[in-house]
């Protein structure tokens, strides 16, 4: 383990970073709102350019929009250790979900330039564009093109609620590099994030040294029922897609519920058509967010689910389409990587314990194509997704000090 007082970050840096890059895409509540592919977000690309240029980092951007700045090894041939989260946020997000990662990596490498440290590798700095899935399903949609596991023109395709595609949007804002997407070739990835959680709080934990992610299914429901007046039809003339929505979504909780521990079921997004007080809903479209960190245990919900909403519809005489529009199996991060992470935070003398992520991230595609891991810190009362998210200047300093030390141990130091 690379070892060393002066091996250190500059936590009062890191967070005067962050606190500027949360200027940009303002929530009403104190978070942000810098949904991918907007301006806010092209803003935030281009404070984050500046930032990679002044740390002497040359640029590349995908067909996808994901950024990579590099910080050249002393070994050519030796492939580059990559470190990167996203800088786009949730509609109603917090300052640190993705951002710290992005802005923990660039601090590592500013660390590097101060210290004057060579690597055998190169370091490669990346912001992954639409890791949140906010706006154009599925979450972490540009590292799973680059791991192969969709398709580009699906990508492209992706539609948000004012049928603007992902594919016009990022050429609209002038983001869309030349790179291919994939053909770069990674000898590890690490990131930096919050817990998003109560875990590491509860505990007492600076670090969360996770070695596992839990798997994920985004069932999308399209309900067709039958408009008609909410006034004058009888309730045995009702074909309520509304009624069948309600009943799936009870049913998703119970569903959850029975799996426990370890699971995690429900629905943050739906749309009512025509949405209009005085009229039955024709069609109700949800998207239901499934999660375990154990195989069985998922694929088992999605079953039961599917199942019993064919059944709740079938007794409505609702007509239900359901559309998987996003998966990854449960996660299990690289062993030396997570050895590298536990080994930092001990030399450094920060509390930590041993993590499985709840939320997912861009590293759970990364995992697919090189060894991968996930560095975490603590968040107040385990809050993120809500513009009250927030962090310690400590957390922020213990996590990005401990990525730092762990990335020179894979980048290697050349003396
Ligand atoms: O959905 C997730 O777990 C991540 O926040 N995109
Ligand atoms: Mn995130
Ligand atoms: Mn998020």
């Amino acid at each position: 383990m690379v070892t060393g007082e002066n091996l250190r970050i500059d936590g009062d840096r890191l967070w005067d970073s962050l606190m500027e890059m949360a200027r940009i895409g303002p929530g009403i509540a104190g978070g942000n709102n810098r949904q991918t592919l907007t301006d806010e977000d092209a803003e935030a690309r281009a404070l984050f350019k500046t930032w990679c240029d002044e740390a002497g980092l040359s640029m590349g951007v995908d067909q996808m929009g994901t950024m990579f700045m590099t910080r050249p090894g002393t070994d050519p041939d030796a492939l580059p250790v990559y470190v990167g989260s996203h800088l786009d946020t949730q509609p109603t997000g917090g300052k640190y979900d993705g951002v710290l990662g992005v802005l923990g990596a660039l601090e590592a490498v500013r660390s590097m330039n101060d210290l004057g440290i060579k690597t055998k590798h190169p370091i490669v700095v990346t912001n992954w564009a639409n890791e949140e899935g906010a706006r154009f399903a599925p979450a972490m949609l540009a590292s799973a093109v680059f791991a192969g596991v969709l398709t580009q023109d699906h990508a492209y395709s992706r539609t948000d609620l004012d049928g603007k595609t992902y594919g016009d949007e990022l050429k609209r804002i002038g983001w869309k590099g030349d790179e291919e997407v994939g053909t770069r070739k990674m000898h590890a990835y690490y990131e930096l994030h919050i817990e998003q959680g109560p875990i590491l709080e509860a505990e007492g934990k600076d670090i969360g040294v996770v070695t596992h992610c839990q798997g994920l299914w985004w069932l999308e429901f399209t309900l067709t029922g039958r408009e008609a007046h909410t006034g004058s039809t009888p309730m045995d003339m009702r074909v309520n897609a509304g009624l069948a929505m309600a009943r799936i979504l009870e049913m998703v909780q119970e569903v959850a519920m029975a799996a426990q521990p370890g699971a995690v079921g429900g629905v943050g997004q739906m749309q009512f058509s025509p949405n209009s007080r005085n009229v039955l809903p024709g069609k109700v479209v949800f998207t239901v967010d499934i999660r375990s960190p154990d195989q069985a245990k998922l694929d088992g919900m999605r079953a039961e689910i599917e199942s019993r909403a064919a059944a709740i519809c079938a007794d409505i005489g609702v007509g239900c389409a359901i559309d998987p529009v996003g998966h990854f199996d449960p996660v299990t991060f690289a062993p030396e990587l997570v050895g590298n992470v536990r080994k930092a935070a001990e030399e450094l003398g920060y509390s930590h314990m041993n993590l499985i992520s709840g939320a997912g991230h861009d590293a759970c595609w990364a995992a697919q194509v090189a060894p991968a891991t996930m560095v975490m810190c603590p968040c107040v009362n385990g809050i993120s997704h809500n513009e009250a998210e927030e962090i310690s200047r400590e957390w922020a300093r213990a996590g990005a000090e401990v990525l730092f030390r762990a990335v020179l141990e894979t980048a290697e130091i050349v003396e």
